[in-house]
């Protein structure tokens, strides 16, 4: 039994990779290995000779199985080693700017708009994009018979065969984030909502996905004066116009009341669009003061809580600050387009550096 354990102790010890330690523990303590006959031999032995073999071959068995545990750790940790050294990287290197990749006007709107929210002190909410329909649409105001529901030509998802539950659907607005951030933080409450939202519908100007940004205001006496004010601002700052003029026309959504669509004061003499200029209108958003249902909704009292709402097309925004004529181009992946109106990596924005450089 000494023997037995030299040889292999000293051959653990040794062994060069996890490949050998596996042929060491197979010959040892395998099926057919040396201690397991060993083992069998047992049964021939005398009463007194198995009181003192058999403790002894466990005990040799268990020494084994511990040095082959100890030394496989032992080899992950130097392969660990090896792999650090190897693959050692100096973060504080600067960027070698390939000139290639360039962030995509969607995100760069969206980071532009985030900003301007942050400054006016909003944080940033996200939610899931397949839905309950009770976020989507119950929450917000809209039942079951609502035409807004066929309006905005809902995706649905599947359902298990015998599942009469309503089926999910894939969000048809960021509005059910709202919602959530309701239930989960409360009021007073300061939020925007970017993100992916789907509806069925293709053309020049309809994608089926595309990209919305809302915002939430709850505070005790909050007003459409609160309202009109940040998004005066927010135009402002966005199309980075002083003179810019919003003009505000009633309409109606399920989920505000009462509620505007914001139109910005444009000219399109000689084809070209101006902002803050001339004698057309351009929809640019839809807001409204949050429906004491929705509030309701959200967990919130509306006796003593109200607030206002907007949202708008991402999408739609970042064609019109930046001229571009096709919201299909967006989502083509074509390297000629992203390479025109993608902007630089490093010029994240801010607004003290400015929103676009
Ligand atoms: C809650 C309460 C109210 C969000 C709002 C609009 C008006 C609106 C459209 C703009 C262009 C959608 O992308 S678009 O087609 N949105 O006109 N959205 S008020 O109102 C909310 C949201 C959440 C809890």
């Amino acid at each position: 039994m000494d023997d037995l354990r030299d040889k292999y102790i000293t051959a653990i010890a040794g062994a060069a990779d996890e490949a050998a330690l596996e042929d060491l523990r197979v010959q040892a303590v395998g099926k057919k290995g040396e201690v397991s006959l060993k083992m069998r031999e047992l049964g021939k032995m005398t009463p007194e000779e198995r009181q003192v073999a058999g403790p002894a071959l466990n005990a040799l068995k268990d020494e084994i199985n511990s040095a082959l545990t100890a030394k496989k750790s032992a080899l992950a940790d130097a392969a660990l080693d090896a792999r650090l050294k190897d693959e050692w990287l100096d973060v504080t290197l600067p960027g070698r700017g390939r000139g290639q990749g360039t962030i995509h006007p969607i995100s760069q709107v969206t980071e532009e708009v985030t900003a301007i929210f942050a400054d006016m002190g909003f944080a940033v909410a996200e939610g899931p994009q397949v839905e309950s329909d009770w976020y989507n649409f119950d929450a917000l105001n809209i039942p079951g018979h609502h035409p807004a529901r066929a309006e905005m030509d809902t995706f649905y998802m599947a359902r298990a065969e015998g599942d009469n539950r309503p089926p999910h659907v894939l969000r048809t607005h960021t509005s059910p984030v709202q919602i959530r951030s309701m239930q989960e933080h409360g009021a007073p409450l300061r939020i925007i909502c970017p993100g992916r939202v789907y509806r069925s519908d293709y053309d020049l100007t309809h994608t089926p996905m595309f990209h919305q940004i809302e915002g939430l205001a709850l505070d005790r006496d909050i007003s459409m004066a609160n309202l009109k004010w940040v998004l005066e601002e927010f135009c402002r700052a966005f199309f980075g116009l002083d003179g810019i003029e919003l003009r505000f026309r009633a309409s109606h959504f399920p989920f505000t009341e009462p509620s505007a669509e914001v139109d910005i004061r444009c000219s399109w003499e000689g084809g070209t669009l101006k902002l803050g200029e001339g004698d057309d209108w351009l929809e640019i958003l839809g807001s409204g003061m949050v429906h004491p249902k929705v509030l309701e909704a959200g967990g919130i009292d509306p006796a003593e809580w109200q607030g206002f709402a907007f949202g708008m097309g991402i999408d739609r925004i970042a064609m019109l600050k930046y001229g571009m004529p096709d919201l299909r181009a967006f989502f083509e992946s074509d390297l000629r387009w992203l390479r025109h109106f993608g902007f630089s990596a490093l010029d994240t924005p801010t607004l003290h550096a400015g929103l676009n450089r």
